[in-house]
């Protein structure tokens, strides 16, 4: 059994990069304890059951898929599948330095977040052609237009125009810039001034998705994220460094 963590992670395009956000949140919090872990690389196309294997649980009804990354197998062999529940049992078993888990906190964070996620994923669909895994290409393709209610020619559209829909965003980016500003302490680019919170992860992690994605993209997000947004996303940046 491996001594180390493992990380189930979506592969890319060369050079393999991670760009889920979702796994992001993990790799940061595993990035952040520095505690030492090696990333496996799981395509969508057998995500569902190479996960399964696993014997974790499914994900209730209704959510967007009954498996998913990221899952982690700790060096006892237990896996944990679930963002949110790889959190608690990361501060459970590695307790300094602390990420001052607060599910109220991260509540606010995945509620604003979540909207200019939601405002951004349709016009930025096309720009995922950039780093989904060639063998995933069809099936990302196919699965998200339906998803989404469109044809594949419509949702990867290149020649849409984004801008009508980051001006859309914008009420999402004052949400985020409000909760930024609304539990600060003291000074610092965190939400809570200058000591970093797992809350952060959630704000940090989108933007990082779209930065891995697609250069063109992440540029023109850039434009229309408020400086209280840009200034934690590039705090985090030192916990980006190990990607593997
Ligand atoms: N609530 C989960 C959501 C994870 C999630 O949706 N992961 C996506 C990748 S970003 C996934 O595994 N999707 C599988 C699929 O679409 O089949 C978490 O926070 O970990």
């Amino acid at each position: 059994m491996s001594q180390e963590i493992i990380l189930y992670d979506l592969p890319s395009q060369a050079p393999c990069r991670s760009w889920s956000g979702n796994v992001w949140k993990t790799r940061l919090a595993l990035n952040f304890k520095g505690v030492p872990y090696k990333t496996e690389w799981i395509p969508y196309i057998r995500l569902q059951e190479t996960i399964k294997s696993f014997g974790v649980e499914p994900h209730p009804p209704g959510s967007w898929s009954e498996f998913s990354v990221p899952t982690v197998r700790f060096p006892d062999g237990t896996y944990v599948m679930d963002s949110a529940a790889i959190a608690k049992e990361l501060e459970y078993r590695y307790p300094s330095p602390s990420f001052r888990l607060n599910p109220k906190l991260e509540e606010e964070a995945h509620g604003a977040m979540g909207k200019v996620f939601m405002a951004l994923a349709v016009p930025l669909m096309p720009y995922a052609t950039e780093v989904v895994s060639l063998e995933d290409l069809e099936w990302f393709k196919t699965d998200r237009a339906r998803r989404f209610g469109m044809t594949v020619e419509v949702a990867f559209d290149k020649s849409k125009d984004p801008v009508p829909h980051f001006v859309a965003a914008k009420p999402a980016f004052e949400e985020c810039s409000r909760v930024l500003k609304a539990h600060k302490v003291d000074e610092g680019p965190f939400l809570l001034g200058s000591q970093p919170c797992y809350a952060d992860f959630y704000f940090m992690t989108t933007l990082q998705m779209f930065h891995q994605s697609s250069k063109e993209g992440f540029a023109l997000i850039m434009e229309y994220v408020p400086s209280e947004l840009k200034n934690l996303f590039e705090a985090c940046q030192k916990w980006t460094i190990k990607q593997d």
